[in-house]
């Protein structure tokens, strides 16, 4: 067999795959954007499966919903999230946790300040850029490095790890993946949890190096 032929075979495959994967893309974006409903989240969730994330993850905020809402992380893998509000008329945050406290789910009192019992940030190491309309962030007990100035972060205190975003606004996280397996919840708990009630939320599934 002609060795040339068959790396010509080779390049083809790979090109028809790239146009294939290409082509769902689009479709299920396409849906995303007609429908904008869990269902449809979950759907894309079921066609794409969950490799491993690493490097470039792009994390997106809708109302009221993440798109992915699921992710699979490995223990030790670097990690760089790109955070992108699409909404135009919303806030939106990112919070990572354990155990959600859901005495605000009763409607009266005072609410507590933090969302999660656990706060997956607590401890880790995590590098700050790139902010685009950042409401505010809350570092919480994470090691954060900010790049540049530390004003366009609008640092606050009170409640979990959390970048909160103005509508259209934008942030990038990179860190490496703490050894802390197993599955983890997130979620936005804006306007008094009634955008995590409504969908807002996923998982990310931590596993061992
Ligand atoms: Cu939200």
């Amino acid at each position: 067999m002609d060795t040339e032929h068959e790396f010509g075979e080779t390049h083809q495959n790979w090109s028809r795959r790239q146009f294939l994967w290409g082509a769902a893309g689009l479709t299920v974006a396409g849906l995303v954007a007609l429908f904008g409903k869990k269902a449809t989240v979950d759907a894309a969730r079921a066609i794409f499966g969950s490799p491993v994330s690493a490097g470039k993850i792009n994390l997106y905020q809708f109302d009221y919903y993440y798109l992915p809402n699921y992710m699979t992380w490995r223990v030790g893998d670097y990690v760089e999230v790109w955070l992108q509000n699409q909404s135009r008329t919303h806030w939106h945050e990112w919070t990572i946790g354990r155990h959600v406290n859901t005495l605000p789910f009763q409607g009266f009192g005072a609410l507590p300040a933090d969302a999660w019992a656990k706060d997956f940030w607590s401890g880790v190491p995590v590098t700050l850029s790139d902010p685009v309309k950042v409401d505010n962030f809350v570092p919480h007990n994470a090691h954060v490095t900010y790049v540049g100035s530390k004003g366009p972060y609008q640092i606050a205190s009170g409640g979990d790890f959390s970048p909160t975003l103005q509508p259209g606004g934008s942030i990038k996280l990179s860190f490496t993946v703490p050894d802390k397996p197993g599955v983890w919840d997130f979620g936005c708990f804006v306007q008094e949890y009634i955008h995590y009630r409504t969908g807002m939320r996923g998982q990310i599934n931590i596993i061992q190096a």
